[in-house]
């Protein structure tokens, strides 16, 4: 095995991941930093032009504020979350977020405008935009704003370190380079994580040669959760996960076709299954108040296909051809009626190629014309994903000004967005129970969590250090899946025993396991006993602590994860976060003892919401590194407006 070289950085503020929530944090972060004369720095697993889940563009911003009042989004969340939000960190990205979409803009990310110079909205919330460059745009806007000196790109960050003298302090982070033998370390003052979601935990639909297709980006791997929650950060709602229904196989989002196109879904015998929930007597009016009140909790729509679907009324059909007639037969005449329908045919394949290509690819080549013809769509695999409508991430410390008296104990801790590790902050998937933030709102509390960093960098001047010992040992640990292929790469058992890259992979060893056979037995875990779609989305605790015992024994052989190369090295490592929040998850689920949500998941020994017992408290955990133990509790959640309305999409 060749030497590793060390590489040492000092900054103030250091910003993992600058995807979306990354991206704004560099371009505040530099504002205050610049006036208060700090550093920032920042490291991405990949190249910042094309990283994070927006890599492929995007079609639409999902949260804009318009007229609307923080008020009315709340409503909208809460409602979409069966009632569990924090109120404080919803509103607080909802009255900022349209200075970010201005900025969005100004940084020249086309938006759909009108005849007269309007944007063109999706829903009550989303804007229309050709954002195939939507990541490439907003990241050389932080690149810009931090310098390309401060930049380190293609560095996985495997952990964060702790002050030698304050376990509940952050002073820094260790990685390697994905392509030069470098073991990087990070000092720093303050940490903002923004690493993303996680993916592939749970096995995903997509097969064979389909396997690495997935909605939501396969190199989101659980950073964000691994590394706050390893540092002893206090975690929040790793139960909900997110399960989008999406077009079969290739993934494609629904949102333009439900709300721009207003496209209905059935299932295999035609029936309406959303409006047939909705009716008097409906599946809807079992899940009060949240299933009553229009639009349809995410979870609830999802429930209603997965109805159909199990009782054998599947597969469901989006009617894209119907809707594309619907709007087209608007127009006034047959000329402008075929125009019309030209226009509307280029929308839908934009839609896509903005943002999902594969699906466009698999469109083309199945021959589908949608329209002639509907698409089928399904309910995906789970996804940890904050952003979005799951509800997982970090607990963190809301603003000042939007608490309560009662809220502001549990719900402030001095700086915005830090987690209860000091000096550690978070923002978009990364953050829990503030859901519905997307690329804007996440590029938003980016923003907001960079600047309270930054003052906290100003106010503890200070500079912690790690425990030399410790970082000595992680140096060792984080090369170690190297060492064990060398060692270990004659006695393959299937594939090639030499060196040789262009043979396959070597995929059976006594003595070690491969980065994707570790993933593999930790989907198969997820899928049969945690409610993935292999199990109809069902768990119980009988399931779950099953779940926890092979869980147990795959932690074990993690010491035995091989790799062949630097990007193996990553892969490794990715699977190592992964079953971190996989074990995280499936406890939450076993605390939790109702089903809340769902069409995200179904505690069959409690298959009722119980609005008594777990109506008013989120879930919560804390890791202890050194035992190997989680702590599981709950936290009162606090209602900061009285909502009489429930505003619609
Ligand atoms: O319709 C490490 N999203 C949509 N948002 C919208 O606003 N509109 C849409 O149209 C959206 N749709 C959509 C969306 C996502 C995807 C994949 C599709 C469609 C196909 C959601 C947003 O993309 C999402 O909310 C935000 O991107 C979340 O932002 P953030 O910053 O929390 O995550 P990120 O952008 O993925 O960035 C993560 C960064 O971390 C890096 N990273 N770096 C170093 N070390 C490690 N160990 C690291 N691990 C990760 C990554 O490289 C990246 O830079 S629709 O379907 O909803
Ligand atoms: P999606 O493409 O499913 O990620 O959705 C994009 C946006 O549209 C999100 O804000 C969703 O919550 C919203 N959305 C999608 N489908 C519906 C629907 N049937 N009713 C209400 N909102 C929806």
């Amino acid at each position: 095995m060749q030497d590793f070289e060390t590489v040492e950085v000092s900054t103030d503020l250091l910003i993992i991941g600058p995807g979306m929530a990354g991206s704004g944090a560099c371009v505040e972060a530099a504002h205050w930093a610049k006036k208060n004369n700090l550093k920032v720095t920042v490291v991405d697993k990949a190249a910042m032009e094309r990283s994070g889940a927006v890599a492929m563009g995007l079609s639409a911003i999902n949260q804009y504020q318009g007229e609307n009042t923080p008020v009315d989004y709340l409503s909208y969340v809460r409602q979409d979350l069966m009632g569990l939000c924090r109120d404080d960190l919803v509103m607080d990205i909802s009255r900022h977020v349209n200075g970010s979409v201005h900025l969005f803009e100004g940084y020249g990310l086309p938006l759909w405008k009108d005849e007269n110079g309007n944007y063109v909205h999706e829903g009550r919330w989303q804007l229309m935009i050709n954002g195939e460059s939507y990541k490439a745009i907003v990241a050389e806007a932080g690149k810009t704003a931090v310098n390309a000196d401060n930049i380190y790109e293609r560095v996985f960050i495997v952990k964060l370190l702790l002050d030698k003298n304050d376990k509940n302090r952050v002073c820094g982070a260790i990685g390697f380079s994905v392509r030069e033998n470098k073991i990087y370390i990070f000092k720093c003052k303050a940490c903002l994580v923004t690493a993303g979601g996680a993916v592939h935990v749970f096995r995903p639909r997509s097969t064979g040669e389909g396997m690495g297709r997935a909605w939501y980006p396969p190199w989101n791997s659980g950073s964000s959760s691994y590394l706050t929650t390893t540092a002893g950060a206090e975690m929040s709602s790793q139960e909900v996960v997110f399960i989008p229904g999406r077009f079969k196989d290739g993934y494609g989002p629904v949102g333009a076709w439900f709300l721009l196109f207003k496209a209905t879904a059935t299932s295999a015998s035609g029936v309406n299954y959303m409006g047939e929930g909705l009716a008097e007597g409906g599946e809807l009016h079992n899940w009060p108040p949240y299933g009553e009140v229009k639009p349809i909790p995410t979870c609830l729509r999802n429930h209603l296909m997965m109805q159909k679907m199990y009782s054998g009324d599947g597969p469901i059909l989006m009617h894209t051809d119907k809707a594309i007639a619907k709007l087209a037969e608007q127009a006034p005449d047959e000329k402008a009626y075929k125009k019309e329908l030209k226009k509307l045919e280029a929308e839908a394949w934009e839609d896509f190629l903005d943002m999902t290509i594969s699906q466009a690819v698999l469109w083309a080549s199945k021959d589908v014309f949608p329209e002639e013809g509907p698409s089928e769509i399904m309910p995906s695999e789970p996804y940890f994903i904050g952003s979005h409508s799951g509800a997982s991430g970090a607990w963190t410390s809301g603003p000042e000004d939007i608490q309560t008296d009662e809220s502001k104990s549990d719900y402030f801790w001095g700086y915005n967005r830090m987690t209860t590790v000091n000096g550690l902050f978070s923002a978009g998937d990364g953050v829990g129970n503030s859901s519905h933030k997307f690329s804007s709102g996440s590029f938003t509390e980016g923003r907001i969590a960079a600047k309270a960093a930054i003052k906290y960098c100003v106010d503890n001047t200070d500079m912690p250090e790690a425990d030399s010992a410790v970082v000595d040992k992680l140096k060792q640990d984080i090369v170690a899946p190297l060492k064990v292929y060398e060692e270990n790469c004659a006695y393959t058992t299937l594939g090639a025993t030499k060196k040789r890259y262009d043979m396959p992979v070597e995929e059976v060893n006594p003595y070690y396991i491969t980065p994707k056979m570790a993933m593999f037995r930790l989907n198969k875990i997820m899928d049969e006993y945690v409610a993935g779609w292999g199990n109809q989305y069902n768990c119980s605790a009988t399931s779950l602590n099953l779940a926890l015992q092979e869980l147990k024994r795959l932690k074990e052989d993690l010491s035995k994860l091989s790799a062949r190369n630097l990007h193996e090295l990553m892969r490794c490592w990715e699977n190592v976060h992964r079953v971190q929040i996989a074990e995280a998850h499936t406890r939450h689920k076993l605390f939790r003892e109702e089903t809340r949500w769902p069409g995200y998941y179904y505690r069959t020994d409690f298959p009722k919401m119980n609005e008594e017992k777990w109506g008013d408290v989120f879930v919560n955990s804390v890791y202890d590194e050194e035992k190997d133990e989680f702590k599981l509790f709950t936290r009162k959640k606090y209602s900061l407006v009285d909502i009489k309305e429930v505003v619609g999409m």
